[in-house]
Order: C-alpha cells, then sequence, then structure tokens
C-alpha cells in the first residue's frame, strides 16, 4: 500500500519479532471492514446483534481481569527520569526495550498482523498527525476505524514522510502481570502487551491523542487536553464554544451532548457536541485559542446512559456501534446496562457471558462497559466537527466529583489562577481505571494519568501558554456532584447543566455580575436561572448552598494541593507556589 521506506523497514522489523503467520493492511473500505467482522465472529471475538433492531453492531467482552485502563503499568520511558517527572512511571528506555522485545517475541505465531495507518484529526486539518498501529486483534481493528480517520487515505496523505506515531499491540496471553502499556515520546513509539481493553490499546486515543500529544505539544507550543468541545446555540443563532477537562467517568460525554432544559429548548438554545474526549488546542490567526476534536468516534461510558440522561448518546450507539462489556439480551439479541431502563432482560447474559439473574443483585453490565459509536451518527453532533480549522473557545471548564468542597461554579481571577485552579483538581476515582472507586484523589486537569512528560513541565507550559494566547478563553470550575447528608447528588444535573452553562458564558460576555470570595468568583444565586427545577428540590435556599464556600475543607484542600506540588517536585512553577500562597492568605 505504500513505498514509504521508514514505514516498510519499522513494520519489517516488527514482523520479524513478533511473527505472525500473515499481514493485513487496513484500507478502510467496507469491503474489508464487513469481512473483518465476519471473520470476527466466526471466531467468537465478537457477536452480531440484531440487525434489524440494531444495524451494524456488535458486542465484545474482554477478560475478566481486562476491563479498564491500568495505570500502574503504564509508563513513559525518556531519556532521563526527570523528564518523564515524579507522577509518571518511567523506566530506562534500553531497558524497557530489552523486557518489551522478550514478550513480543513470537507473540504473534498463528496470528494475523493488522497494519492500521490512521490520522488524528481529519487528514487536512493543520492540526492533523499520523500513526500507525499493528495489532492482532480484529477488534482493535473495528474499534480504531470507528475513533479514528484510518485507511489508504491515510498512508497515501504521509507520502514518504517518515513523520509518524508507530504503535504496537499484542494481545498475548492477556497476563496481567506482564501487561504493559508503554510510551517512548523521544521515539515516537507506543507498546502495548497482554491487554485487549480500550484506553490500553486503542492506541490512538490516550496513549497518542494525549500521552504522545502533550509531549510534542509542549515542544510545539499547543495543548493536548482530556476535554470535550461543545458548541451552545443561543436563539439568535449566534454559537460560542466551550472546551471542558473532568476526569474519566465525570460527565464529559454527557455534557458534550446535553439536550437543552425545556425553558431553553422552547426559546431556541441548542447544544453541539464537537468532542467528548480529547481536544487539541492552538493559538488561531486571530489570537484566540481553537480547538479540534482529534477523535472520529466516542468510546463512552455505557451504564447511566438512557433517554433521560443522555438521549443523544443513545440514539448514537443504535447503529454501526461496538458494545463492550454489556448485558447480552438472548430475548431479542440486543444489549442492556445498568441505568439504560427499569427493565432488565430476564434470559440474559452478563458481562462475562455467564447466564444473569438480574434479581440477584449482581451487576449485568461492568461499570465500565463503553459502547464505540460514530461521531457521524450523534444527533446533535456539530455541523463544526469536520472543519479543518477547528471552533474557537470562550471558555475553559475544570471540574470532578467533589462531594462536598468545591461549589456548582466558580470562575477563576486570570489565567493563571486558572491554571492553579487546574492544577488543584481533585476528584473522586471512578470505574475507568484500574482501583479503587470513590477515593479522592488529585487529578490536574483531569491529566494525572495522561501528562506524557513532567507535570511540573506541563503546568509550566499553560503558564507559557497564556503569555501567548492574546485572546484566551476565562478558566472556570464546576462541581455537578455535591452530596447532601443523605449522600444524594443534590444538583439534578446532565441537561440541567446548561443552565451553569449559560452563566459562564455571561460572564465571558460581560453581562452577568459576581461575588468575589477567596476562590474566585462566585455566582450571585438569583443569576442562576431554576426555573423549573421545583420537582428536583432546587430552591434558591439550596442553591446558595450549592455556591457555598467552606473555608475550612478549603484550607484542609490547600494542604492536598500543596502536598501533591511536593510530589511534583521542583519542576512545580513558582508561579503556582506563589498562587497556592494568595489563595491561603485569602482563606485567613
Ligand atoms: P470517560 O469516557 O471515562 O472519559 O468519561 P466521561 O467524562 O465522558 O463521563 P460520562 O459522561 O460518560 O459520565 C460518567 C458517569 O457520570 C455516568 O454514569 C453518568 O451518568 C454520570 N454523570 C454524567 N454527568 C452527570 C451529572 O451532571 N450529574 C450526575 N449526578 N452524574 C453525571
Ligand atoms: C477514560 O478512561 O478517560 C476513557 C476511556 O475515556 S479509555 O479509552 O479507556 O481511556
Ligand atoms: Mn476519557
Amino acid at each position: 500500500m505504500t513505498q514509504n521506506k521508514a514505514v516498510l523497514a519499522w513494520i519489517d522489523e516488527q514482523i520479524k519479532l513478533c511473527n505472525p503467520d500473515k499481514v493485513v493492511w487496513i484500507d478502510g473500505s467496507d469491503e474489508q471492514r464487513e469481512a473483518l467482522r465476519e471473520e470476527a465472529c466466526s471466531t467468537g471475538e465478537i457477536i452480531k446483534l440484531n440487525q434489524e433492531k440494531l444495524p451494524g453492531c456488535y458486542l465484545h467482552r474482554t477478560a475478566k481481569n481486562d476491563v479498564a485502563r491500568v495505570e500502574n503499568r503504564t509508563f513513559i520511558c525518556t531519556e532521563t527520569k526527570e523528564e518523564a517527572g515524579n507522577i509518571n512511571n518511567w523506566c530506562d528506555p534500553a531497558e524497557m526495550h530489552a523486557k518489551l522485545n522478550a514478550l513480543y517475541k513470537d507473540s504473534m505465531v498463528g496470528r494475523t498482523m493488522y497494519v492500521i495507518p490512521y490520522s488524528m484529526c481529519m487528514v487536512e486539518s493543520p492540526f492533523a498527525k499520523i500513526g500507525i498501529e499493528l495489532t492482532d486483534s480484529i477488534y482493535v481493528v473495528l474499534n480504531m476505524l470507528i475513533m479514528t480517520r484510518a485507511g489508504k487515505k491515510v498512508i497515501d496523505a504521509l507520502g514518504d514522510d517518515a513523520d509518524f506515531v508507530k504503535g504496537l499491540h499484542a494481545k498475548k496471553d492477556i497476563d496481567e502481570e506482564n501487561r504493559y502499556i508503554v510510551h517512548f515520546p523521544q521515539e515516537n513509539l507506543i507498546c502495548s502487551v497482554n491487554s485487549g481493553y480500550g484506553g490500553n490499546v486503542l492506541l490512538g486515543k490516550k496513549c497518542f491523542a494525549l500521552r504522545i500529544a502533550s509531549y510534542l505539544a509542549h515542544k510545539e507550543g499547543w495543548l493536548a487536553e482530556h476535554m470535550l468541545i461543545l458548541g451552545i446555540e443561543y436563539p439568535n443563532g449566534e454559537v460560542h464554544y466551550i472546551s471542558a477537562a473532568f476526569p474519566s467517568a465525570c460527565g464529559k460525554t454527557n455534557l458534550a451532548m446535553l439536550i437543552p432544559p425545556e425553558i431553553y429548548a422552547k426559546q431556541g438554545y441548542k447544544v453541539w457536541c464537537v468532542g467528548d474526549d480529547i481536544a487539541w488546542l492552538r493559538i488561531g490567526p486571530d489570537g484566540r485559542l481553537w480547538a479540534v476534536n482529534p477523535e472520529n468516534g466516542f468510546f463512552g461510558v455505557a451504564p447511566g446512559t438512557n433517554l433521560k440522561s443522555n438521549p443523544n448518546a443513545l440514539h448514537t450507539t443504535e447503529r454501526e456501534t461496538i458494545f463492550t462489556n454489556v448485558v447480552h439480551n438472548l430475548d431479542n439479541n440486543t444489549v442492556w446496562w445498568e441505568g439504560l431502563d427499569k427493565n432488565p432482560p430476564t434470559n440474559a447474559n452478563d458481562w462475562l457471558g455467564n447466564k444473569w439473574d438480574c434479581t440477584d443483585g449482581s451487576k449485568g453490565a461492568h461499570p465500565n462497559s463503553r459502547f464505540t459509536a460514530m461521531a457521524e451518527n450523534c444527533p446533535c453532533i456539530s455541523k463544526e466537527f469536520n472543519n479543518p480549522a477547528g471552533v474557537p473557545i470562550d471558555a475553559i471548564v475544570f471540574g470532578g466529583r467533589r462531594a462536598k468542597t468545591a461549589p456548582l461554579v466558580y470562575q477563576s481571577f486570570d489565567w493563571n489562577h486558572g491554571v492553579y485552579v487546574g492544577s488543584a483538581m481533585a476528584s473522586e476515582t471512578t470505574a475507568a481505571a484500574a482501583g479503587a472507586v470513590g477515593v479522592v484523589r488529585r487529578d490536574p486537569m483531569a491529566m494525572l494519568p495522561f501528562v506524557g512528560y513532567n507535570m511540573g513541565d506541563y503546568w509550566a507550559h499553560w503558564i507559557e501558554m497564556g503569555k501567548k494566547i492574546p485572546n484566551p478563553p476565562k478558566i472556570f470550575n464546576v462541581n455537578w456532584f455535591r452530596t447532601n447528608a443523605e449522600g444524594k447528588f443534590i444538583w439534578p444535573g446532565f441537561g440541567d447543566n446548561l443552565r451553569v452553562l449559560l452563566w459562564i458564558l455571561g460572564r465571558v460576555a460581560g453581562t452577568v455580575d459576581a461575588v468575589e470570595s477567596p476562590i474566585g468568583f462566585l455566582p450571585k444565586a438569583e443569576d442562576i436561572n431554576i426555573e423549573g427545577l421545583e420537582n428536583d428540590g432546587i430552591t434558591i435556599e439550596v442553591l446558595k448552598d450549592l455556591l457555598s464556600v467552606d473555608k475550612d475543607l478549603w484550607k484542609e484542600d490547600a494542604d492536598g494541593v500543596e502536598e501533591f506540588y511536593n510530589k511534583v517536585g521542583d519542576h512545580t512553577p513558582a508561579e503556582l507556589r506563589n498562587q497556592l500562597a494568595a489563595f491561603r492568605a485569602r482563606l485567613n
């Protein structure tokens, strides 16, 4: 498919190492995809679902021990440990190569190696970057065909250029003791072995579009972030764009596709989704920050997705979708997950493929079960989704799951204070990564597991970017997850989050006032519209409570920030230490 010497030489080496029976180039054609689906069905790798109800949809189950990203087995292998920093797992590149080579040796005997040329962003975008993933998994191929622009057009666009990100994935034995997700930023190389789960193996996503891309962005003067991008259309037709960074399973997909509450819908407000997980941001010719979504699909959390919480996501998954680790309804050959509706199937297999008794209290779908669906099938996909220039960003929003500390929304004083707010983010852990769930951990910019270099340098880069953007977006923080004494979420969330986004855009436009507090600018309660929320228990008093700032909790939080800065070490920018000191002074 190509004469590119660098590409061919590299693939040749990997073939010698992995020793597959066959090598197949992915051309991106419908015929080839269809043939691969059939082959994967014949081996049981995927299950063809009811094609009348769910055309083009398939079900896949991963191994029981392989259901989420594995952060403790994810490495950044730079020349020196200092370049990777204290937050990333690091290993000497030569040592890691030796270890990986032993694992890859003959790992594809009896298997086929697929060569997937793919582009993050549409090929013609100035943001676009090309990767080649070698994998022995048809599931990976089918997912990459949804999540990226892949096939012949990409390898043609690469031409003779040697500038591409190499990715090698081997399922091997799905042995968790020997599972490695390894990045060599200085070699433009990603290696993944012994996993078959999403973020560990769809190498264009977290591995390339965040870890490798953040490294490149630092060198090249742009930002690669764990952010959704959405457009809010006003009744007069004007559209304003917001990007928002929340940690994994904290609401990006939901916010990106939100449906305006009735009172806004009838006035003509609309919300358009540009991206649900990753944003690449560059300074545009007009001096604003412009964002593209480098992906072509959504790898979304299934549980909790329903006609009320996220109808757009649900409709997106009605065709050409791969479901992973959900319940298989055997009566009609469809799928189900917790929170889809109140009628769990009685004749069904759980995510492990075992007969499931929905009355015994066990979960049928894995909490991190996912759908892989095409962006173009999303009813609210933005008409700018394929715009190579991206969209101009008015506001950057940080947020996480905080049961108590963070209020519903606040605005940072300026860019550097906003960078502080991002660096001080913390959130309760979720099922998206292996490990305990519900524990508060610091997760700066929602990038803790995704920064491909030294966290301190990453923060410094944010501060530098602020100096370079003539007309920077304003920076905010939100929290949809404050709980009451019974542990229930107070704010209704989902579509009603638009009420908060409109306050944010009002601040950007300078049309709404705010109250200064130690943490930043807070809304006046009467400036957030709560009309129609009576049945959700939201009164002006409850809203005031949602906006309250408990100084003692924030003092404790500041200690947590300091502890994290110390862990990051001497690369933590002085500016952020100053911001922390100023914050403490404001609290006293
Ligand atoms: P990743 O794909 O892992 O990066 O996750 P994400 O950030 O896209 O999260 P997603 O939108 O899939 O939401 C994850 C979980 O949070 C789901 O169970 C949602 O139901 C829940 N959730 C999302 N938005 C809200 C909200 O506004 N309020 C509440 N209470 N829950 C929400
Ligand atoms: C996340 O965990 O943030 C995801 C899913 O978006 S994964 O692709 O596994 O990273
Ligand atoms: Mn994510």
